[in-house]
């Protein structure tokens, strides 16, 4: 397929200026008629064409005239008509089924011929399955969409905008019209037409706008949208506060779906969910799925500035509005609970996800030079990198300058499509700050590497910090630049407090400031210090990088007990868990487990401790972050590395654990404040030490809390305990709780992604056999992500099987998913990526599976995956 570059951009040579839709909806056929205003471009002196795709064309006309097959041409993709003229009203007839939309882009059907509703999804590319359109995001359009259907089938007609009329038609039919005022591009255009339930809210805007709030959803799940609907409030008020930004439409809907692609999408007006982010209630979802479902919900809406009124110039923009949404978000979150908990989070997908992907065959800039299936990157280094991205420059801004910047760039841009030039220049300006060195970042990817160390001259009293960065090269980026690294620092004295930071020229010092790298090496002078102990560097995760600052195992221990940043305090535990891991992997290990042990033994009878936090400060680093440590990966070794950090942990604390665990079992426990959900994070990571020290005593509390849980957290928890640790209680917990939850998909989909991590090499068969169950179906993202990529990603025994069962099993799936969902099966194929980094028995194994798998793989998507993975 073709690849697109960036530098190929040019401003469209048409452009709509309006757009009317009259779509007669059923199950089978949907009839869009549509109707175009066009505008020319009078500098380009181009012939009109228009993408569009996947229906069947009956008719075409041109200012009222039907044209003739001499009149245009359309090879499928692309139509192209020499006849338009500046002004020109183009109008079609196409007709399209729903129900056989199995890639769930574009008009699909959600659900069962008889009980399903019809929904859209558009961005990037799915607007030209629907109707002609220029399908990119810097032709924005006025959309008036008019729906036609069945009543009893379809009482609910829903589009983007304002309601603008609805009415009764022959035959047991109706209508509803939409008028969207603010113009758009094709990505945010949306239809939702079923059999939907609703809850409604009223909400007033600071400045004054009445919006009526509306959550659609299938009866049986209309009762879990609560949860969600507090948290758009939230979000909307929020937004108001922190940024000055008011909702514009008179309706905000939300419409849950099971059949989703992704999380969710900002369409105008009309935000469509993933099911799984959507909906909540205290007997099936955790405490993750409520955070995630504010944190969607929040982040979705944030888009209405953010994407939708700012949109993007062209799919390479793409981090504009996500990156810059994630970080809204994670602001949000934090203000909504904790900062540090949240920061801690975000910082664990960054290496679980984003840097893995960084340092592999699919790294690629926050804003990529070229693509050949858009849909692939939507990545964590679009999404996640690009937030810190943000990050760095908000706090390089200060917090009135960024709010200053913010203004700015919606003041120049709203109703546009920008560029990050742009939006860079508009942040940088009106704070006379020139931020353009922040571009590189954008443009180059890989996590760069940066060294600190620190040398401290008694006698001058002078300390020297030197800190140098290094990127190693990816593809197609041999050679890298320097980068602006900002590193917020402190440095802690003997007695763990900061002590002040003075520079030449300055008078007086500060406890913590923020130094910033500006070239390959500097080195950074502070004057008047008494006594340093160690540096607390790179503090809250002030830059996306590695940090390597050759801190012994003493100074960690030190850090982990006095720093008084929350985050640093938690990362020095996570390093000193890497050095257990790395002297482990390494043959020895029991000297460095040990300092990690006895540095943690004390936190449990710190009282003043956020139960939170300590949990994940006693958590070891994820499977994932430790495998990107090592090659060749033996993954079974890497298994056992870990198990062995997690048991001497246990058998160091595991007393104090266990009677953390009694304690904390005996305060009420269901609630869902932050404080009762932080208590039960505790209180599960207790019993998983429990069952390490202790395993049948650790086990009988297991099965226990498993029946008498107070809520899903709880519940899963003492399942995941039961099965993981292969206890005698498993078997008929997990039956049981197939059982309770058969019928709801989001909760089974736990049970499936539990079984997909037991690390026995029979799970193989395990997860064979599960994509035969009844409630399992390829055609289903969230069964594909529970089942499939859990147990690729999770499952080192299984899955890198050494007869390389694991990878065949991932071979045929992905054969038949490709046929069915390429966004997905290109998802799922980004779990074999890292196949160089293998020891050379699965090396090879792997690799002549995914060269099998590029032979056959029919889609763009999962093509553009696989090759590059091969590269
Ligand atoms: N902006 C949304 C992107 C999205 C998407 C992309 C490709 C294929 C399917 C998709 N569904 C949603 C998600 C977001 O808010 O970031
Ligand atoms: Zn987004």
């Amino acid at each position: 397929d073709a690849v697109v570059h960036l530098r190929d951009y040019r401003k469209p040579a048409w452009r709509v200026e309006r757009i009317e839709l009259d779509i007669d909806l059923s199950v089978r056929e949907a009839i869009v008629r549509s109707r175009l205003t066009l505008a020319r471009d009078p500098a380009q002196n181009e012939v009109l064409t228009l993408d569009g795709e996947g229906f069947a064309l009956q008719s075409l006309a041109l200012d009222g005239a039907q044209l003739g097959a001499n009149d245009y041409t359309w090879d499928g993709r692309e139509l192209r008509m020499p006849r338009a003229r500046d002004g020109s009203v183009l109008e079609s007839v196409a007709t399209l089924d729903p129900s056989a939309n199995s890639a769930l882009q574009g008009l699909y059907l959600s659900g069962s011929d008889e009980h399903g509703f019809l929904v859209t999804q558009c961005e990037a590319q799915g607007f030209r399955r629907i109707a002609f359109f220029p399908d990119r995001p810097d032709v924005l359009a006025r959309y008036t969409v008019t729906l036609r259907a069945d009543r009893a089938r379809f009482p609910v007609l829903l589009s983007n905008g304002n309601p603008a009329g609805a009415g009764e038609l022959p035959d047991g039919r109706h209508w509803a019209r939409w008028d969207d005022p603010h113009p758009k591009p094709s990505y945010l255009f949306a239809l939702v037409a079923g059999r939907l339930e609703s809850i409604e809210e009223p909400y007033v805007t600071a400045e004054g706008r009445a919006v009526t709030l509306r959550i659609y959803a299938e009866p049986d799940a209309i009762g879990r949208c609560g949860y969600a609907m507090e948290a758009l409030k939230r979000a909307m008020r929020w937004d108001e506060e922190h940024y000055g930004r008011n909702y514009d439409l008179d309706v905000f809907h939300i419409v849950a779906t099971h059949d989703f692609n992704m999380g969710a999408m900002e369409n105008k007006g009309l935000n469509i969910f993933n099911a799984k982010y959507l909906l909540a209630d205290p007997a099936r979802s955790s405490d993750d799925d409520y955070r995630h479902v504010e944190a969607i919900v929040a982040h979705e809406y944030f888009h209405n500035w953010t994407g939708n009124r700012v949109t993007c110039r062209d799919w390479f923009q793409l981090s504009l509005k996500e990156g810059l949404t994630v970080f809204r978000e994670q602001e949000f979150s934090g203000d909504m609970g904790s900062h540090a908990l949240k920061r801690i989070e975000d910082v664990q997908l960054l290496r679980r996800a984003q840097f893995p992907e960084d340092a592999g065959p699919l790294a690629h800039p926050v804003r990529p030079p070229s693509y050949s299936a858009i849909d692939n990157f939507y990545t964590a280094t679009v999404y996640d990198k690009g937030a810190e991205l943000i990050r760095m420059i908000a706090g390089r801004l200060g917090r009135a300058g960024w709010r200053r910047g913010m203004d700015e760039y919606f003041r120049r841009h709203d109703g546009h499509a920008a560029s990050i030039e742009e939006f860079l220049a508009a942040l940088g300006e009106p704070n006379g700050a020139d931020l353009s060195p922040y571009l590189d970042w954008y443009e180059q990817a890989g996590t760069p590497e940066l060294r600190a160390r620190g040398d401290y001259d008694a006698q001058s009293k002078v300390y020297t910090l030197t800190l140098k960065q290094h990127t190693a090269p990816t593809p197609g980026q041999a050679h890298k630049r320097a980068l602006p690294i900002p590193v917020r620092l402190a440095l802690l004295g003997h007695d763990g407090r900061p002590l002040p930071l003075r520079m030449a020229g300055e008078t007086g010092g500060v406890a913590e400031r923020v130094v910033e790298l500006d070239g390959a090496s500097r080195a950074f002078r502070f004057l008047g210090i008494e006594k340093p102990r160690v540096a607390s560097l790179l503090r809250g995760f002030s830059a996306p990088v590695r940090l390597e600052a050759g801190y012994t195992g003493d100074d960690l221990a030190f850090a982990l007990r006095h720093d008084g940043d929350e985050f640093n305090r938690w990362d020095a535990s996570q390093q000193l868990a890497r050095l257990a891991f790395d002297a482990l992997m390494r043959g020895g290990g029991e000297r460095e487990t040990a300092v990690w042990a006895d540095a943690l033994a004390p936190l449990f009878d710190d009282a003043s401790l956020d139960p939170a936090l300590l949990a994940e400060l006693v958590t070891p680093p994820d499977v994932i972050e430790l495998t990107e440590r090592v090659t060749p990966v033996d993954p079974l070794a890497v298994h056992a590395a870990r198990e062995a950090l997690e048991n001497a942990l246990a058998l160091r604390v595991g007393a104090q654990a266990a009677a953390r665990h009694e304690a904390l079992a005996r305060v009420e426990r269901g609630a869902l404040d932050g404080a009762s959900q932080n208590r039960r994070r505790l209180l599960n990571r207790c019993l998983a030490l429990w069952m390490r020290w202790q395993p049948e005593a650790g086990a009988e509390v297991a099965a226990t809390r498993y029946v008498l849980a107070a809520g899903m957290t709880e519940r899963q928890a003492a399942l995941a305990q039961l099965v993981l640790r292969a206890a005698p209680q498993a078997h008929k917990a997990l039956a049981d709780f197939e059982q309770r939850y058969r019928d709801d998909a989001i909760t089974l989909d736990k049970w499936f992604a539990l079984q997909a991590q037991i690390p026995e090499r029979d799970a193989v068969e395990r997860v064979a056999a599960l994509i035969d169950h009844p409630r399992f179906s390829l055609r289903n993202p969230n069964r594909v992500h529970a089942l499939l990529r859990t147990f690729a990603a999770r499952n080192l025994v299984a899955f890198h099987r050494a007869d390389g069962a694991g990878y065949a099993l991932m071979e045929s799936a992905l054969e038949r998913l490709d046929r069915i969902n390429p966004t997905t099966a290109a998802r799922l194929a980004t779990a074999l990526k890292d196949w160089r980094r293998l020891e050379p028995d699965r090396r090879e194994r792997m690799r002549r599976c995914l060269e099998r798998l590029v032979a056959q793989a029919r889609s763009p998507e999962l093509t553009d995956i696989l090759r590059r993975s091969l590269a």
